[in-house]
């Protein structure tokens, strides 16, 4: 059985909303014959898809599984290139070092590896990264825009007001940005952002964008370390949310807002980044790996670097730090 025509047999229903395919048309659209068609569909079915067949109107999608391979993402993408080449997996140690590996195989700009669970799933400063199985969005995302060294950290911010615009749009939830790379429910992250890069004497050969996603996670998918500080989207909503229509959206804001950031430069970014962001405005408390800075966060450059003012007058730019609110 071919996987690629089960795939594009999936998609096929899937675009078709709800409505009834023949197995005749499906058969002639694909150039197979309708024992054919009728084994793939077989074939979706043990996987979990839901497929009612009804006598002379034909078969109806009803449900797909909950998984974020190819075929279940792929079908109803908006986006002109990002996720089109997607790597699933349903164990890795993290998406991050898959990325990595592929970004060196010249893989094209916006390829995606999304994987199930990591076994070790990682943050800034290689802090453990807390990733239950089917239960989040672990996803690495291979970037190769045209842009000087210095600007790579811009990209943390774009993928931030990307992430918060797909869960305000799948979700209706309202999560905000604390900078630079975590997004909160009521003050709990469901969120992070990891970018690296990969470059050399000409600049940079590839943005590796990591996404965390809590999405489905109860209170006890979490560990102890995590449980204070993180939540999920079903739990702030009340109700399981769609992993692959995050995925989607994630994608779709990701492709326009960079698209946005090349043509016109961050300025438009930032005004967005702003709108988001618990930090600007705030008394806060800035741990970096040698010093601690307290003072009002007053606002991001065009770099997107934090301008803290301590009470005695001075602004300091802050290129990497934690940051936590003081009230
Ligand atoms: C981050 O680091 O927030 C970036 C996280 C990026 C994770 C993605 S998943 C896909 C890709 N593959 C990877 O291996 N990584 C990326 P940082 O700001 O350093 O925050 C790390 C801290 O967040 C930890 O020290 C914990 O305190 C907390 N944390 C860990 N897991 C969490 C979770 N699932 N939800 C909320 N907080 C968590």
């Amino acid at each position: 059985m071919n996987i690629i025509v089960t795939n594009k047999l999936a998609g096929r229903l899937m675009e078709a909303d709800g409505e009834p395919v023949s197995g005749q048309q499906l058969a002639d659209e694909f150039g197979i014959s309708r024992t054919a068609v009728w084994k793939h569909i077989k074939d979706l079915q043990e996987k979990g898809y839901e497929i009612s067949s009804i006598k002379k109107k034909g078969y109806t999608l009803t449900g797909i599984p909950d998984s974020l391979e190819a075929a279940a993402i792929q079908p109803l993408l908006k986006t002109v290139r990002y996720g089109k080449t997607l790597e699933y997996l349903s164990s890795c140690e993290s998406t991050q070092i898959i990325a990595h590996q592929l970004a060196q195989q010249l893989v094209p700009d916006g390829t995606v590896v999304l994987s199930e669970e990591q076994t070790a799933g990682r943050g800034r400063m290689a802090r453990k990264w807390d990733s239950a199985h089917g239960k989040g969005i672990w996803m690495s995302i291979i970037l190769r825009p045209d842009i000087p060294l210095q600007r790579a950290p811009q990209f943390t911010l774009i993928a931030a007001v990307s992430v918060v615009r797909a869960i305000e749009e799948v979700t209706g939830l309202n999560p905000d940005i604390k900078w630079p790379n975590d997004i909160l429910l009521n003050g709990k992250k469901c969120t992070g952002i990891l970018t690296e890069l990969q470059s050399d004497a000409d600049g940079i050969q590839a943005l590796i964008i990591g996404i965390g996603l809590n999405a489905n996670q109860e209170m006890e998918d979490f560990s102890d370390e995590v449980k204070d500080i993180a939540t999920s989207l079903k739990l702030k909503k009340g109700s399981p949310v769609s992993r692959q229509e995050l995925v989607r959206s994630i994608l779709y804001y990701l492709e326009l807002y960079t698209a946005i950031y090349i043509d016109e430069g961050f300025a438009a970014i930032k005004l967005m980044w702003e709108g988001y962001s618990t930090t600007i405005g705030k008394p806060v408390r800035a741990r970096m790996a040698k010093e601690t800075l307290e003072g009002i966060a007053e606002s991001i450059t065009d770099e997107g670097v934090l301008q803290i003012r301590t009470p005695d007058g001075k602004l300091h730019g802050i290129y990497s730090a934690d940051i936590e609110m003081k009230n």
